[in-house]
């Protein structure tokens, strides 16, 4: 297990290198440009930028997440071919500054979605993100990106990036025609044109589930289910096409056996990287993002962990959203305190794996 953190950049993030160094057992970053336009390129010099202060704290960078995928690809239209050749530039770039891991999604629009980003824990005083689909239920796609702007207390926040954003009743309105099959179909074209450039850099591309795990506003989703990622993975017949296992995303449907689905996946080499952390479900379709401990919520971490260590031990992997603890004011999901215990769990139930060998 490599151990990992996000980390939004020196300008961006107010966690410092410092601090995740001094966190046991971090190895390095699962980095990200956060003012990265979908279909844009990376370039070098961003890249530089962002990398060398994380390679000068002794930390490495192998893991980048987020380089999105412009929504023409995903709907198939206009400038696909254009933006396709941007990816493969950006997969090149990062590349040739030792990424091995890009984490991206094909979810159209809306990256993860919360209703509420600082829920407050009455047993605790901790925050965490919320969810609830009844309140979706009420909230038109903008009013809800509204809503995520007013709660992220001035942070850009992966997956809402404003120029997205910017667009999003034309797109939404353009999705409209758009089948799962046909998502699937954009998504094969994609990869038959991307795959071949990351066999010759090395680079494995590893897909991020829909979160939560089921279809918005209407939209096609394809990522959240084990059925889902048997048809992905037939979508193309290369390792460097994988997936990002994302706990808190999959365990928002707790039908998801998520250990099994790590054991399917990991085995036949496929599961280059995780996202780990826990939720407690407080009705039908609401849950709230708990602390990682298996007890906390519902799901088993010690199970998850074992999957892992089981099939894919060399595995990148980073404590997900944390809660707000301790009085920490910063992005959230993304503060310091609670993924560090998150990562010190995640180290504990890794090493009684090793011992219990
Ligand atoms: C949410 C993150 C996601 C993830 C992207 C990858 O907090 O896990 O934003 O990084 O879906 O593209």
């Amino acid at each position: 297990m490599k151990m990992t953190f996000r980390w939004f950049g020196a300008k961006s993030d107010p966690v410092t290198l410092e601090q995740i160094r001094q966190i046991p057992g971090m190895t390095g970053l699962m980095g990200f440009l956060d003012y990265k336009a979908a279909g844009e390129v990376w370039e070098k010099e961003e890249i530089k930028e962002y990398i060398g202060p994380i390679h000068d704290a002794g930390l490495l960078c192998e893991v980048i997440e987020s380089v999105n995928v412009h929504e023409d690809i995903k709907m198939g239209i206009n400038r696909r071919d254009e933006y396709i050749e941007n990816y493969k530039i950006t997969i090149r770039n990062l590349a040739s500054f030792g990424v091995k891991v890009i984490v991206y999604n094909f979810m159209p629009v809306l990256d993860w979605l919360r209703t509420d980003l600082n829920f407050l824990n009455a047993d605790d005083g901790s925050e965490s993100m919320f969810y609830d689909e009844a309140e979706l239920g009420d909230l038109s796609p903008l009013e809800l990106v509204k809503k995520t702007a007013d709660g992220s207390k001035g942070f850009s926040m992966p997956g809402w990036e404003p120029e997205r954003l910017l667009e999003l009743e034309a797109t939404l309105l353009h999705y409209k025609g758009i089948t799962a099959d046909k998502l699937r179909e954009n998504y094969k074209y994609f990869l038959d044109a991307i795959i071949p450039v990351c066999e010759e850099c090395n680079v494995t591309m590893a897909c991020h589930p829909d979160d939560p795990a089921w279809p918005i506003f209407g939209l096609p989703r394809i990522a959240h289910s084990f059925a889902d990622f048997e048809k992905i993975i037939g979508l193309h017949n290369s390792k460097r096409h994988a997936l990002c296992i994302c706990s808190g995303s999959l365990g928002t449907n707790l039908e998801n056996d998520i250990p099994a689905i790590i054991r399917h996946f990991g085995a036949m080499g496929r599961v280059p990287c995780l996202h780990i952390r826990n939720l407690k479900h407080m009705g039908y379709r609401r849950f709230r993002e708990s602390s990682h401990l298996s007890s906390d919520g519902d799901l088993d971490l010690f199970e998850i962990v074992k999957a892992m260590y089981d099939v894919c031990p060399d595995a990148y992997v980073r404590p997900d959203h944390g809660r707000m603890i301790w009085g920490e004011t910063g992005r959230p999901g993304y503060g310091l305190y609670d993924r560090a215990l998150g990562a010190a769990y995640l180290n504990g139930l890794y090493e009684a794996c090793e011992k219990l060998e």
